[in-house]
């Protein structure tokens, strides 16, 4: 098992399900926005040209979530995704997709992007910024009410790879609300301390290193 991924929010995501699962693996060190996405080997293996990609045997896989759930099935054993409950089932990729597009892709990488620490490799874009601020504020509210209690996970009792993809999108957005006006609801503050008290998640930081984002 190869993780190609390091300092970025979306590597912690497979680092972390990784240690989850007690997993072994090789870490290849690539970073983002180093050039090391662009050479001709690392185009070879991953043809977008961006981290995380994870080979496990002659499975050559990308995209944070999809890795994560793709381990939660094959080695999970039941443990970080409902394998069995359709609905739950649906529940579950409800919040992955949900974190993934309305929080990860479509607000608060667009605001990294036009506005934030990213401007410098992507265009400055006010407009876009302001956009995503307000539809990440509005957003958000649909995962304060799945949140019954800050002391719970995101589906209820379990921890799942649902937690995992949200609670690395507030990590993200903690740090852009420095900088910009993201409204994140009270109660989310205690939940992402829980999760940041994981073994498995201290460890995934470790091996992931500072996130530069
Ligand atoms: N949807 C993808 C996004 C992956 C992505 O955008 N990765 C960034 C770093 S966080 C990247 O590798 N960018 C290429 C580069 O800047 O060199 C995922 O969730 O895995």
């Amino acid at each position: 098992m190869i993780l190609y991924g390091i300092k970025s929010f979306r590597s912690l995501r497979v680092h972390w399900t990784l240690h989850e699962l007690n997993i072994p693996y090789v870490i290849e060190p690539i970073e983002s926005r180093t050039g090391q996405t662009s050479t001709s080997d690392y185009t070879k293996i991953h043809l977008g040209q961006k981290i995380p990609y994870l080979q496990d045997g002659k499975l050559g896989i990308s995209e944070s979530a999809a890795i994560c759930i793709y381990l939660a099935e094959k080695y999970g054993n039941g443990k970080l995704i409902p394998i069995t409950d359709i609905n739950k089932r649906a529940r579950f990729f409800q919040i992955c997709f949900y974190a993934m597009t309305e929080l990860d892709a479509h607000t608060l990488y667009i605001i990294a992007k036009h506005g934030g620490s990213l401007v410098k490799y992507y265009k400055r874009s006010d407009a876009a910024v302001e956009v995503a601020v307000s539809e990440f504020n509005k957003q958000i509210l649909v995962a304060e009410r799945w949140l019954k209690n800050p002391n719970d996970y995101i589906m209820g009792e379990v921890f799942t790879v649902a937690d995992i993809l949200f609670c690395t999108c507030l990590m993200s957005a903690y740090r852009l609300a420095h900088q910009f006006p993201l409204e994140i609801p009270e109660k989310f503050i205690a939940y992402t301390e829980n999760l940041e008290n994981r073994k498995a998640f201290q460890l995934a930081s470790i091996a992931n290193q500072t996130v530069a984002l």
